[in-house]
């Protein structure tokens, strides 16, 4: 005999439809006359094992939790409890789960949520025709709600709001409101993000009175009439009402259309009108932007005009509380966003809190809503069996796209809505493109997936390279007729992993020369790091995760509290909206706006000339309040007479006038130019070296007689060194992702061994005026070899090196880095130069290093990636002075100084491993190979790479005063 039990109690988890109990989706608004209840806060909370471990009589009113654990609302209950209630979980598109949908496995951790609540005094008694409804705008994945013991629903679709009206059900004091949180249901199969598995309550539980005759569901439509200048509003809404907007004089009913001067919307010049709709019972404030967004002649355009997304795709993270984020936060994003001139984002891949859409409504930003559905991990059987082409899954896929553009539709900043991203192509997509377009036909639909554009209105790629994303410009892509006639944008480029991206200027420069091209979007804003006191921040694997992808979830161009890595310092200099060069030297600066909308009135210029990196004149710059896309010459004051030394300038771009997002003087762009180069530094040999015992003297120096290798320079004391150093600790980017089809060398360099080269000493001559040094670089097993010379002279003060490289064998590699390296003392700290500054810059990432002369500590100098790798160069470098050394370069240099080996830098794997020993090693180098964005991407382009050639280069050593 068998015996089989099941439970139906839980059946409603692995059901593919949306699920049942709330009310239809509605337009989102903070707050309106009508009252409310925040029932975020402290919940009780019971996790099981699996979703049918516990019955249900936890819901019923006198249910005593008083011994269950404490649990923040909003939050995800496995970041609370130090792991007492679970843990997180990364994958990137491998689901944590059996692909065997629906199914989902029997090991569910299940949270119960429990909150007792009373109804303020002043909530308003029962009346005809009012209601209550209770608003979850976030719970992953799958929640069951009990009000005072009755059961009022079940829901799915993590990133959305669902309501439920309870009025019938509410008491005045000691109402319990249950929650039952499963982790997998089968709406985990269509949220297949890369990012943490983190379940919980994570955004708002809001109580709100409905009172008889209130809001329901309205759309805002305001258009914008580029050629006449005016505004059509039109307010539909459920509940007629009047619409009021008291600074264009607008009183209409809804439904009524009404057409008026106004100033439009765009990311640029955020206009907002506030307004209301007033219906009998609720009057809900209005933020209207009149704008049009139309494909027009084979292009996006905004009011008329074509606009280039500089944009970055945005996850909601937060290091301590997950995708829990406070409205706090969310400001600092767009904060930090308009602050280094991005003017868009991707909310990638699900709506975000809608609080960060009104902020992007108030200081401008364009947005791509996208809807919460991924469904990556069926990549893995070819798609087979993929809910987006299933019609059983396509009622929830309908539910999922009409709460994203229910909820949000009333937003300007929105204009494109995105179906999701990565899930692959069917009729489940098909069908949300049609219910969307019928819906709202004032906005674009994209989908990357969909390389034909069957149902989108933009040609969507991600991680295209430059030579592809340049066809695709010149229209010679080929592609279905539809999409020829498409503009296009890269969904996600330039990815941000580690150190990087590089190679964005070069895209920038194709979205810039071909108008087929309208922008792109960095992959992405934020490092999901966990903060952890084990790691400083901790990535997948690190929670003993049998399943995971590493520090693949730490892309960001901020680290995860919010520090701007070097990236965003880059793509804000790729992005400027003011364009500023030098034309050759005669005087005059070139400005362009590069704006799409609005003129440069906003700025303010300013000039200065540097001799040698110092400022010595500076003064205001007058410009003309250039249109978009215009450019003129403008005149500069003639510059400082020449007294040696390297002469150039600096004009730069700043905001005139405070604004919402940043003080008067915020600089918004630069640029550079030389007047007058430098001269190389030169010494003349006059001095001859002389042996005595293990010692070879040359002027200020002592030197090993036997490895020829120097020991002091004057007072300053040297180890290991100077002598050649190819190896660097490889990025992400130099990594790769094992799916990218160009090479990846840094796979290459190891198995080659460039982090274990020898040395090995062919001679050690002191003959004439110089001590040549002349040995083999080489790696064990291998062939290829680096014949080195070092060749030492002095005037008897300052020490010159000439290190001549010449690659012998068959090198199908190009170097990491080709320099030299050297310790010295552990009380080496303060650090100056001129050249390139103040932050690290690499071939292929010198965008934002700026010429001047510049000043920082060793532990200044080190940009700290969540996983640990080379970083902290500065670049151009003329001279450079640390632990009483200076080095002058000929030509210019890079340098590096850290209180760590590379070998140790490339043995870390999170910033806790790196600890200071007792020597600063300091890396000279004549050329590093570029960075690029291979950890999902091309790597650097050709002429970022550092070819294994003929190589000479000089340093000049002294004492520093
Ligand atoms: C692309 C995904 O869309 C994005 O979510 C993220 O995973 C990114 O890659 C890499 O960090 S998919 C890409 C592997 C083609």
């Amino acid at each position: 005999m068998s015996i089989r039990t099941t439970s139906s109690s839980v059946d409603y988890v692995e059901d593919v439809s949306p699920g049942s109990g709330a009310l239809a989706p509605r337009a989102w608004y903070a707050s309106s006359d009508a009252m409310s209840l925040s029932l975020n806060g402290s919940w009780r909370l019971r996790v099981s094992p699996t979703a049918d471990a516990e019955d249900d009589t936890f819901a019923a009113p006198g249910f005593d939790a008083g011994g269950w654990a404490e649990v923040t609302v909003p939050g995800h209950w496995v970041l609370q409890g130090d792991g007492a209630f679970g843990l997180p979980i990364y994958t990137n598109h491998l689901y944590p789960f059996p692909v065997d949908p629906p199914h989902v496995p029997t090991e569910n951790p299940t949270g119960d949520h429990l909150r007792v609540f009373d109804l303020p005094s002043d909530w308003p008694d029962h009346a005809e025709g009012a209601g209550a409804v209770l608003r979850f705008d976030g719970v992953e994945s799958c929640a069951r709600v009990w009000l005072n013991g009755t059961e009022i629903g079940e829901f799915k679709g993590s990133r959305l709001p669902h309501e439920f009206a309870v009025e019938q059900l509410l008491k005045p004091t000691g109402n319990v409101l249950a929650v039952r949180v499963h982790q997998w249901s089968a709406g985990s199969y269509l949220e297949d993000q890369d990012q943490w598995w983190l379940p919980g309550i994570f955004r708002d539980v809001t109580l709100l009175h409905r009172p008889a005759g209130s809001v329901r569901d309205f759309f805002v439509h305001a258009s914008y009439d580029h050629v006449g200048g005016a505004g059509t509003l039109r307010v539909d809404s459920e509940v007629a009402g009047r619409v009021l907007v008291p600074a264009l004089d607008i009183d209409v009913a809804t439904g009524e259309s009404v057409t008026v001067p106004v100033e439009a919307w765009t990311a640029e010049t955020p206009t907002l009108y506030a307004g209301e709709l007033v219906t009998a019972g609720e009057r809900v404030p209005l933020r209207i932007g009149f704008r049009t967004v139309v494909v027009e002649d084979g292009l996006i355009k905004v009011n008329g005009a074509p606009l280039l997304f500089k944009g970055v795709n945005r996850h909601e993270w937060h290091p301590v509380n997950g995708r829990a984020l406070d409205l706090e936060t969310m400001r600092e994003d767009v904060l930090l966003m308009k602050r280094h001139n991005l003017n868009a984002v991707r909310t990638s891949h699900y709506p975000p809190h809608p609080a960060f859409l009104d902020l992007c409504d108030e200081y401008g930003l364009w947005v791509i809503d996208e809807c919460d559905l991924e469904t990556h991990g069926f990549t893995e059987q070819d798609w087979r069996d993929n809910p987006v082409d299933d019609d059983r899954w396509t009622p929830a896929l309908l539910d999922r796209a009409a709460r994203m553009v229910e909820r949000d539709k009333n937003h300007p900043s929105v204009v494109i809505w995105s179906l999701g991203n990565e899930a692959g192509t069917g009729r489940g997509l098909t069908a949300m493109a049609e219910w969307i377009h019928g819906r709202d036909s004032s906005r674009l639909v994209h989908y990357e997936g969909d390389w034909n554009c069957r149902d989108t209105d933009v040609y969507s790629r991600m991680y295209a390279f430059h030579d592809e994303v340049e066809k695709i410009g010149q229209g010679l892509d080929g592609g279905t007729h539809k999409r020829r006639q498409l503009p296009f944008i890269q969904c996600e480029y330039g990815h941000a992993m580690g150190n990087g991206p590089g190679g964005i200027a070069d895209y920038q420069e194709l979205f810039e020369t071909y108008e087929r091209l309208q922008g792109g979007f960095i992959w992405e804003w934020i490092d999901h790091g966990v903060q952890d006191e084990r790691f400083g921040y901790a990535y997948g694997g690190d929670f003993g995760e049998e399943l995971h992808d590493g520090n693949f979830v730490c892309d960001g161009l901020v680290f995860p509290d919010r520090t701007p890595s070097p990236g965003l310092l880059e793509y804000k200099k790729v992005i400027e909206p003011v364009h500023i060069e030098g034309n050759g030297g005669d005087g005059t600066v070139r400005i362009t706006n590069k704006q799409d909308f609005a003129d440069l009135s906003a700025f303010a210029f300013t000039w200065s000339y540097q001799v040698d990196g110092e400022s010595v004149e500076s003064g205001s710059l007058t410009v003309p309040a250039l249109a978009p896309g215009a450019s003129a010459d403008v005149k500069l004051p003639a510059p400082p007479e020449s007294r040696g030394g390297e002469t150039g300038w600096t004009v730069r771009a700043l905001l005139a006038a405070d604004t919402l997002w940043g003080p008067a003087g915020h600089e918004v762009a630069w640029g550079q130019d030389t007047i007058v180069a430098r001269t190389a530094p030169s010494v003349a040999a006059t001095v001859a070296p002389a042996a005595d015992g293990g010692v070879i003297t040359l002027g200020p120096a002592t030197f090993d007689a036997r490895t020829g290798t120097l020991r002091a320079l004057g007072g300053v004391e040297v180890t290991g060194g100077p002598r050649l150093d190819v190896w660097r600790a490889p990025t992400d980017n130099d990594d790769g992702a094992e799916w990218q089809s160009d090479t990846r060398y840094g796979v290459l360099w190891r198995k080659l061994g460039l982090h274990r080269m020898r040395h090995r000493i062919v001679a050690v001559e002191a003959d004439g005026n110089a001590l040549t040094v002349r040995t083999r670089v080489a790696p064990a097993a291998w062939e290829v070899g680096l014949a080195t010379v070092y060749r030492w002279t002095t005037d008897g003060e300052r020490l010159r090196l000439t290190v001549s490289v010449t690659p012998e064998g068959d090198w199908n590699v190009p170097l990491p880095r080709l320099g030299v390296r050297f310790g010295l003392a552990a009380s080496a700290d303060r650090v100056r130069w001129f050249g390139g500054g103040p932050g690290e810059a690499y071939p292929d990432t010198k965008g934002a290093s700026r010429i001047g002369s510049w000043e920082s500590t060793v532990d200044g100098l080190q940009t700290p990636y969540v996983r640990p790798q080379e970083n902290g160069a500065r670049a151009d470098v003329r001279w450079a002075e640390l632990g009483g050394l200076r080095v002058e370069g000929d030509p210019e240099f890079s340098f590096t100084a850290r209180r760590w080996t590379t070998e140790q830098l490339d043995a870390a794997t999170h910033r806790t491993d790196l600890t200071p020993g007792d020597t600063v090693w300091v890396n000279l180098d004549h050329g590093q190979h570029g960075i690029g964005s291979q950890s999902c991407g091309p790597g650097p382009l050709p002429q970022y790479h550092l070819r294994a050639e003929r190589a000479e280069f000089t340093f000049v050593f002294s004492e520093s005063r």
